[in-house]
């Protein structure tokens, strides 16, 4: 048995107290046995019974066993399960000139002929002349890689750079970005969200020109326009026309004008702590190598050594697409598809299109009333039950101080008044006490002179004459 396993005898055994003297006794115990599981009596499945021990014939007691460890360290499986079965969209967006080279850059991306390659890149000049605006063109595809299904959707801008006057050549691909961005934000105000479809932008390939010298005003232009509103990769286009020195110099000079005019550019995220040495090291070097200076090409050639790769054939050698020490294709790609498409479509969604809904509805006058989702954050509502109970019980000990305060006013009032009554009283005792005294005292006066004064007997009257006898 395993360290986890569960001995349960003795809380599944059930002791019956015993059956006493009614005449239903044997009835009940009848019953009892009737009710008893003999083993013979259950089909039991043997992997759904490995688990679980029969110990007496009429399984009364039950031992059950965890066979194996409580298990959330496979949840990353069944997140990949869920995902095969899903499988993966994602949206990407490239811009640039004519002829740079972005169909043949998405076709050698998924291996696929996504687009078709119509000429060498030099358009005629009636060609040219029929440019008159940037339009949106949408290719999808399902690509599946050992099992894994990829729904790829490429949104093309064909004419961006290429009319008279390119001033407002941004506007048409702005205005895809938001038009996505607003549908997305439409079907999440709907009732059912279950089946809402991302069709969020969720990278842009800007393709720079192998000039050498650094970005164009239409360049810069059109990256400030774009860079908050979705995850810009700049590419260096053709980049078998420079010399790897060229190359250099160049990247420089564009990640220096990229600074200076504060775009943004989608920087890979480093997982310190997830990731080992080995892949913290490649995604450095990935990101040491932006802007991508690719080359494009879904032709299969023949090197000097004699293997057949994808590339382009030089009178003075082979430029391979999947050589990392010939071009950058390879870093792209793993950027795009192998390490970073999750990280992409999080950034969109959680970034750039919740900054867009912010300022979208912050615009329409709508702002987020946070006491509709009160009840739903348990520590929010703890903290305003705690305020106000602590209210309320401040208001409680105010009102009960007043009422002390009242009573002892009221106390003080009385014992005042007391106070003043006693006085009042004593006052007027004391003034009768000292009247009293004045008339004793006068009295006394009265009685000592009366001493001091000689005696002087009184005129003797005649007595009077006295009848005797009835009739007087
Ligand atoms: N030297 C060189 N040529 C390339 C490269 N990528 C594409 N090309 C060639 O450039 C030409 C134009 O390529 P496309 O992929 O059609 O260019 P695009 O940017 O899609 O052009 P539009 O669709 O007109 O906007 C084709 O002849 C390609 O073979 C590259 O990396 N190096
Ligand atoms: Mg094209």
């Amino acid at each position: 048995m395993s360290e986890t396993s569960v001995q349960a005898k003795s809380e599944d055994e059930v002791h019956l107290p015993p059956l006493e003297g009614n005449g239903n006794v044997h009835e009940l115990q009848d019953d009892l046995e009737s009710l008893r599981i003999q083993k013979s009596d259950v089909q039991v499945d043997p992997k759904v019974s490995s688990g679980i021990e029969i110990e007496h014939e009429d399984l009364k007691i039950i031992r059950r066993k965890l066979t194996s460890y409580v298990g959330f360290a496979s949840l990353p499986k069944q997140w990949h399960r869920k995902s095969m079965k899903r499988g993966f969209n994602l949206n990407l967006m490239v811009v640039g000139q004519s002829g740079l080279g972005k169909s043949t850059l998405i076709n050698t991306l998924f291996n696929k002929e996504l687009y078709p390659i119509e000429n060498d890149g030099l358009e005629t000049a009636e060609q040219l002349e029929e440019v008159s605006e940037v339009t949106i063109e949408t290719a999808s595809s399902d690509i599946v890689e050992n099992g894994v299904k990829l729904h790829l959707t490429v949104v093309d801008t064909p004419g961006f750079g290429d009319c008279i006057n390119n001033i407002d050549a941004w506007k048409p691909i702005v205005e895809e970005i938001e038009n996505r961005f607003n549908i997305f934000l439409e079907a999440e105000t709907r009732i059912n969200r279950t089946t809402i479809v991302d069709n969020r932008i969720h990278a842009l390939l800007y393709f720079i020109e192998p000039t050498g010298h650094s970005l164009t005003a239409l360049d810069i232009q059109f990256l400030k326009r774009v860079h908050e509103k979705v995850n810009l990769i700049p590419v260096i286009a053709k980049s078998d026309t420079l010399t790897e020195e060229e190359i250099y110099g160049f990247k420089q000079r564009i990640l220096e004008d990229i600074r200076n005019q504060h775009i943004k550019i989608f920087e890979p995220p480093q997982y310190e702590d997830l990731d080992d040495e080995e892949s913290l090291q490649i995604t450095k070097e990935m990101i040491s190598k932006i802007p991508f200076a690719i080359v494009g090409s879904t032709q299969k050639v023949q090197t000097a050594d004699g293997r057949t790769v994808r590339g382009r054939s030089y009178p003075w050698g082979v430029i391979e697409v999947d050589n990392d020490d010939h071009c950058d294709f390879i870093k792209l790609r793993q950027l795009l598809i192998r390490d970073f498409m999750e990280d992409l479509k999080e950034h969109t969604a959680k970034v750039l299109y919740e900054n867009y809904r912010t300022e979208k509805l912050l615009k329409t006058g709508i702002t987020q009333d946070d006491s509709v989702f009160r009840e739903f954050d348990p520590v929010r509502r703890q903290k305003e039950e705690r305020a106000l109970q602590e209210a309320a019980l401040a208001k409680l000990e105010a009102d009960m101080e007043s009422v002390l305060q009242k009573k002892v006013a009221d106390k003080e009032k009385k014992l005042q008044k007391s106070e003043a009554e006693l006085i009042a009283r004593h006052k007027e005792m004391k003034a009768k006490f000292l009247k009293k005294l004045k008339t004793l005292e006068e009295k006394k006066k009265m009685l000592e002179n009366t001493k001091t004064t000689p005696h002087q007997e009184p005129h003797a009257q005649p007595p009077a004459k006295t009848r005797k006898g009835f009739l007087r």
